[in-house]
């Protein structure tokens, strides 16, 4: 007894240093404590829902943020147990609660999470939270405990019966550890809709009391519900994308507990959207469960067109590339043991799953040929025409390229480069209009400031093929003078930035809605065509002010409608008569190169904004969404939102 008193001490004293550890370096638990790792709290509690969802005890889960950002997450799974701890002499509660990686101890049974960021546990939650209330229903009982940075402040309170079973989790971040805790809304939708997606037959809601409706003094929600899971993902994607073939390709299927689950369709697009999860975390950087799905693709596509001689007039070989462009693609996987790997722990490591997965898409697609010779033609169609146009792509690319070598430097002409030869210095920006270029070229520092002119509105590059974008004229101004190439190996594109030439890509346009239509286009380039540079972080935004506000000799700009207010109350408490005179910038012209150098490209007082796929997904279905060929939903979103809505710029 009393070696089990002693040991209850010395746990207990490993349980605060544990949450010690936490609050000192909380960006080793959960990645940051930035607005992404604010949010990374609201995903730990979710997960654990979640993985009451896929043991089959929970189909639903609120989150509901409070007017002081504090956030609750309710669901309907078994409940944390409440029960007596054996050795620890304390509620199981209390123990998941307030014990770093408790959670491993209660054999789940479900597929946990051993890599990345995710699963690091609820108490690393309540560590990092000012105040924290959890409230479990459980075996017709009701239990809370609360705590303050992760320590209890009162014990495991029976507080009545209840017919319903569930935990309940509220907590407040704390401000002393977060640099802001203000909860965005839009970022937490968007990931429970996709979890929706993820997890069929899952009802997600998400309410924000912070923002109450004045007609019925409702407050903003949205409820996220889907039956056909990746089906409905993929729809979603494409909504305004033209199908090639009706119903997405579905595959679904299991091997090693492993679970499999594809959705993928054809559009008329060029482009390859394709997306993948393993236990619900988007692996951006793919890994062995993509590969899979790759070979499979490849070799069935391949055996199915020579068998019925759908390539005997090909005079090139096919490569993977083409099987799939202008197809968007889910890949979900649930792994028990899920191995992390890559820069950002964002590709999938376990090499058992290639095989799985190429075993579950090649049988069920092999199927799908067979039973629809006339899809699999349109299909096998779209393939050869994508490789011819790669091999038009080819030679137009090997000319443009081949032409800058020959051209002595090379440089375009319309570019005003920046005598530093340094990258890592060096900056270009990519300016709205041949007549903002010319202020920009004034304004600028030119020993390590180049300026690059774009006319008009460049290529829309989601209705483009792929060659036409190498003969348009600002894109190879692009090209070259950022000093980067597309090239081929084993097929496959990749860009080559090994002769990058600035480390700063800014884009530069006017504060209005045609600038936004405009560097959404040239964001839209990036995006497709380099998206290294944005993953590499090279690519920024430039923030000209809105307004110039002028009282007698004072004088300031603003970026914002609050800040014009402010610095015009301020302005008008002095005691001369001039009053304020404001100055609305409509456009870069508008500003001689002083004031654009003072307030847009001086790197001492600018604001830059660097262009971040926080959500490439939600990117994609934005860039589709503003540049495809239906026109009705792209109206409604421009007008809706004049910038990048779901991009985190
Ligand atoms: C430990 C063990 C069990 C469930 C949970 C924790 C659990 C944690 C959270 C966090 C939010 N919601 C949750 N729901 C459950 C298994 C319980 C059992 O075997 O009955």
């Amino acid at each position: 007894m009393s070696e089990d008193k002693s040991n209850y001490g010395a746990d207990n004293i490993q349980a605060l240093e544990g949450l010690e550890a936490v609050r000192k370096r909380p960006a080793m638990y959960i990645g940051a404590t930035d607005t992404k790792g604010l949010h990374h709290l609201v995903w730990e509690v979710v997960d654990n829902s979640i993985d009451e969802h896929l043991a089959g005890h929970c189909d639903m889960i609120d989150v509901i943020i409070h007017k002081d950002n504090s956030i609750t997450v309710k669901d309907n799974g078994r409940g944390i147990p409440t029960g007596m701890h054996a050795k620890l002499q304390k509620s199981a509660l209390e123990v998941v609660m307030t014990v770093l990686h408790a959670g491993g101890k209660f054999d789940k049974d479900t597929y946990k999470v051993s890599g990345g960021l995710h699963g690091v546990g609820v108490s690393c939650v309540n560590a990092l939270s000012e105040y924290l209330k959890a409230t479990v229903h459980r075996e017709g009982q009701i239990f809370i405990q609360e705590y303050a940075k992760g320590i209890p402040t009162t014990a495991v309170m029976p507080s009545g019966e209840t017919d319903i079973r569930g935990t309940i989790i509220t907590f407040l971040p704390d401000r002393t550890i977060f640099e802001f805790i203000e909860y965005k809304f839009e970022t937490l939708a968007n990931r429970l809709r996709e979890l929706s997606y993820l997890n069929s037959g899952l009802t997600l809601t998400l309410v924000d009391e912070r923002e109450e409706k004045e007609e019925d003094g409702t407050f903003r929600s949205t409820t996220f519900h889907s039956e056909g899971g990746l089906r409905e993902f993929v729809k979603y994607i494409d909504e305004s994308r033209t199908p090639l073939i009706e119903k997405p390709i579905y595959v679904k299927g299991k091997e090693e507990n492993v679970e499999v689950e594809v959705a993928m369709q054809y559009n008329t697009s060029y482009t390859e959207s394709i997306y993948s999860f393993v236990n619900n975390i988007n692996t951006r950087e793919g890994g062995t469960h993509v590969s899979g799905f790759r070979r499979a693709v490849n070799r069935v596509f391949t055996k199915y067109a020579e068998d019925n001689g759908l390539f005997s007039k090909l005079k090139f070989k096919i490569s993977g590339e083409d099987f799939r462009e202008g197809s968007t693609a889910i890949i979900s996987v649930k792994v028990p043991e899920p191995q992390f790997k890559g820069q950002t722990k964002g590709e999938l490591g376990n090499s058992e799953v290639t095989g799985i997965v190429s075993r579950c898409v090649g049988d069920i697609l092999k199927h799908y040929l067979e039973e629809n010779p006339s899809l699999a033609r349109k299909i096998i169609d779209k393939v050869i025409l994508a490789a011819t146009a790669r091999h038009a792509a080819r030679k137009a690319r090997e000319m443009v390229q081949r032409k800058n070598v020959l051209t002595g430097s090379g440089l375009p002409g319309k570019l005003s480069d920046c005598s530093s030869k340094d990258p890592a210095e060096s900056e270009i920006f990519l300016v709205e209009g041949d007549s903002a270029g010319g202020t920009a070229k004034q304004g600028r520092d030119r020993h390590f400031q180049a300026i690059l002119p774009l006319r008009g509105k460049i290529l829309n590059v989601e209705k483009a093929m792929e060659h036409k974008i190498y003969e348009n004229e600002e894109i190879k101004n692009m090209f070259t003078a950022l000093g980067v190439s597309i090239e081929e190996k084993d097929g496959e594109r990749i860009l080559n930035t090994e002769k990058l030439r600035y480390h700063k890509i800014v884009i530069m346009c006017d504060a209005d809605v045609d600038g936004s239509h405009i560097s959404t286009l040239i964001l839209t380039f990036f995006f497709r065509y380099m998206k290294e540079l944005i993953l590499n972080g090279n690519i920024y935004i430039a923030a000209p002010p809105l307004y110039l506000v002028r009282r007698g000799k004072q004088e300031a700009y603003a970026w914002s409608e609050e800040q014009r207010k402010e610095l015009m109350d301020n302005f008008s408490t002095g005691k001369d008569d001039n009053s304020v005179k404001i100055q609305r910038y409509k456009g870069l012209g508008e500003m001689n190169a002083d004031q654009l150098w003072e307030t847009t490209m001086d790197p001492e007082f600018r604001i830059l904004h660097r262009v971040n796929i926080t959500d490439a997904l939600e990117a994609d279905h934005v860039f589709s969404m503003l540049m495809g060929d239906e026109v009705p939903p792209r109206r409604a979103f421009i007008e809706e939102n004049a910038k990048y809505a779901n991009i985190d710029v």
